[in-house]
């Protein structure tokens, strides 16, 4: 791996431009009483930008919206959350607290949704496919507990479904693994794949972000890390890139973050010094348009040239273990 000067470092702010109009999304915004509005999976069908959203609602508890935008910035939300935690058949038991930090990606003409199921046995991931953004199918319960942020690639591998995911541990930094599945519902294969570096922006955790999408150096995959201070966590956004063809190769991952909480809704709200980002879009220009939650309260957007994060991924890079 390059060995970086601190020279070579580029703010964080010039990589990602943010939205003029940040936070794109706030609770006012919402038909519904809810406390907060941030992490969201987005997605563009159709030509229209979709976006399902977290939202605490005012028992602390929290569901998934959702919002439709022709520009991927200006957004409405509709009058109904999206999904709310089951309350029958084998699902309730697990959602009883709430649904949170919805991913999507578009895989063999569905969208896979993956999403916390949090209840009084712990979190785990719910996994539901719809084709419309207007029925939803529950398909299965694909973790035990404690499991979170699993991402699916939008591609499979030798026939196989590939995800990222985030287990708990109280031996180890939590880190990042992989995992594969024939049938969307038996995963296993399960192994380590990046873990946070010591002294370092991400050295407390990392986790999956949003689902990773291709580029033709690699997957590359927008993930959050966590750093412990004396005034409590910074969760910051960085990149890694994923063999094309091996996804569990890790070509490179950053040593600088991408994205740090920087806006006045970044740096206060519901839960101080938070970037989180459940989703990105790729276009055709070269550019991609990232998502993140700011402080937990509100949804902000912003945007990168594609190859300047890739680039990041090749020059700048670490060990990935
Ligand atoms: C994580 C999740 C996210 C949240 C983040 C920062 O553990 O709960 O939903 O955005 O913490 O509070």
């Amino acid at each position: 791996m390059a060995m970086m000067k601190d020279s070579d470092m580029q703010p964080a702010s010039k990589i990602i431009t943010r939205c003029k109009s940040n936070p794109i999304l706030t609770k006012e915004n919402v038909p519904y009483p809810v406390a907060t509005v941030h992490n969201a999976g987005v997605v563009k069908h159709q030509g229209r930008y979709i976006a399902l959203f977290r939202s605490h609602m005012h028992n602390g508890r929290s569901v998934i919206g959702m919002a439709e935008s022709l520009d991927g910035f200006a957004f409405n939300v509709h009058p109904e959350p999206f999904l709310t935690p089951a309350n029958t058949g084998p699902f309730a038991e697990y959602e009883e607290y709430g649904v949170e930090d919805l991913r999507i990606s578009a895989i063999e003409n569905a969208y896979l949704l993956t999403y916390s199921a949090y209840s009084r046995h712990g979190v785990r991931i719910g996994l539901a496919r719809t084709l419309d953004f207007k029925k939803v199918e529950r398909i299965a319960l694909v973790t035990q507990a404690d499991l979170r942020n699993v991402v699916i690639f939008p591609k499979t591998f030798d026939g196989r479904y590939v995800r990222l995911d985030r287990p708990h541990s109280e031996i180890s930094a939590w880190s990042i693994w992989i995992s594969y599945s024939p049938d969307l519902i038996h995963w296993g294969d399960s192994r380590v794949i990046m873990k946070p570096a010591r002294y370092h922006w991400d050295e407390m955790k990392i986790g999956p972000g949003a689902p990773p999408f291709e580029t033709p150096e690699g997957w590359l995959h927008l993930y959050h890390g966590v750093f412990q201070t004396m005034a409590g966590a910074v969760y910051r956004l960085g990149v890694a890139l994923h063999d094309l063809e091996d996804p569990a190769k890790i070509i490179g991952v950053s040593d600088q973050w991408v994205l740090e909480p920087e806006d006045p809704w970044e740096l206060s709200g519901y839960v101080p010094n938070v970037v989180f980002s459940c989703g990105a879009v790729p276009e055709k220009d070269g550019t991609v348009k990232i998502y993140w939650g700011g402080a937990d309260t509100v949804l902000c957007a912003g945007t990168a040239v594609i190859s300047d994060l890739v680039q990041l991924c090749l020059t700048k890079g670490r060990d990935p273990l």
